[in-house]
């Protein structure tokens, strides 16, 4: 791929390299950051992550040694798994991004030198490419960074983001001595109380509209806090509202500490869940994309009902 030699070009004749990661991280920004970090160091670069609160334990695992230190200047921002200097985390939003390295199809006008492929089901995946275009063998935590970035933006290989690319490379991480049992046990396998709790919640408060295909719900500050007050425990806890039979599109509301609500959407082909979400000032992939609202909850989900009822395909 040429726009990879030109990225890798560009990060070598670059140094002091921030690695940015999106607001509200996930084990993809996070997971693509730190390899990332960890190979252009092993390429002689002064590289760090900036640092974000909203990391959490699962993900701090990854970051250990890479945070930047208070005085860190960079001279280059590399922008991981966002394309917007917008959505970058909160500390550091809106600074100027030399390149990007993404999968989001709604990053669009990046600077040269970028890379963003939606066809890929993560960033985690052009982490991987990106770091042999470098020429720097993985090690375990660089293989372990990429298979947490990778299973955690396929629902552990279950969507349909998922290719035989996607396959391989979690292969050859493997290979690199990715720690792939304990990873799949902290995201996938084993669960928290707290989780439990999150998810017994979310069941029940789960309603279903036009014959089961829309399953919409909602939660408030309070209740989410009675449950866990650990925002680990909501990690993509939207997927429950899509993973019922007969559902093609679910919706989770959340409300935020601002008050407005945080709308994620999962949806089935040909529902765009990206396409939806733009038009409320969102965006995401086709399969899952998100927006905030200003509005009461109700009316959010009055929104929702009537931007899905005229693209929902007719029944045979
Ligand atoms: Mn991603």
């Amino acid at each position: 791929m040429n726009q990879m030699t030109d990225l890798a070009n560009l990060l070598r004749a670059s140094d002091n390299i921030a690695l940015l990661t999106h607001r509200r991280p996930d084990g993809d920004t996070v997971g693509s950051a730190a390899a990332i970090c960890r190979a252009l160091r092993a390429i002689g670069k002064n590289a760090y992550i900036m640092p974000d609160p909203a990391f959490t334990a699962r993900l701090s695992v990854m970051t250990d040694g890479l945070l930047a230190p208070t005085d860190f200047q960079p001279n280059f921002i590399l922008a991981v798994d966002f394309g917007t200097a917008s959505r970058a985390t909160v500390a550091y939003e809106n600074q100027v991004l030399n390149a990007v390295i993404d999968h989001h199809p709604t990053s669009s006008d990046v600077p040269a030198g970028s890379v963003v492929e939606p066809e890929s089901a993560a960033t985690g995946e052009l982490a991987f490419l990106l770091i042999e275009e470098l020429g720097v063998a993985l090690d375990e935590a660089m293989a372990s960074a990429i298979y947490t970035a990778i299973s955690t933006d396929t629902g552990c290989f279950l969507f349909s983001n998922t290719t035989a690319r996607t396959h391989r490379i979690a292969a050859a991480v493997t290979e690199a001595g990715a720690k792939v049992k304990e990873i799949n046990n902290a995201h996938f396998a084993v669960k928290t109380r707290g989780r439990i709790a999150v998810e017994t919640l979310v069941r029940s408060h789960t309603e279903f509209y036009f014959s089961g295909r829309l399953a919409i719900c909602f939660v408030s500050r309070e209740e989410e806090q009675t449950a866990s007050t650990n925002e680990d425990d909501f990690d993509n806890i939207s997927n429950l509202t899509k993973d019922i039979e007969g559902v093609v599109v679910g919706a989770m509301l959340r409300e935020l500490e601002n008050g407005c609500i945080r709308v994620s959407l999962r949806t089935s082909s040909p529902i765009d869940a990206a396409e939806i979400c733009s038009a409320f000032g969102g965006g995401g992939h086709s399969r899952a994309a998100g927006f905030t609202s200003g509005k009461k909850a109700e009316w959010v989900t009055e929104d929702i009902k009537s931007a899905v009822e005229s693209r929902l395909p007719c029944r045979d």
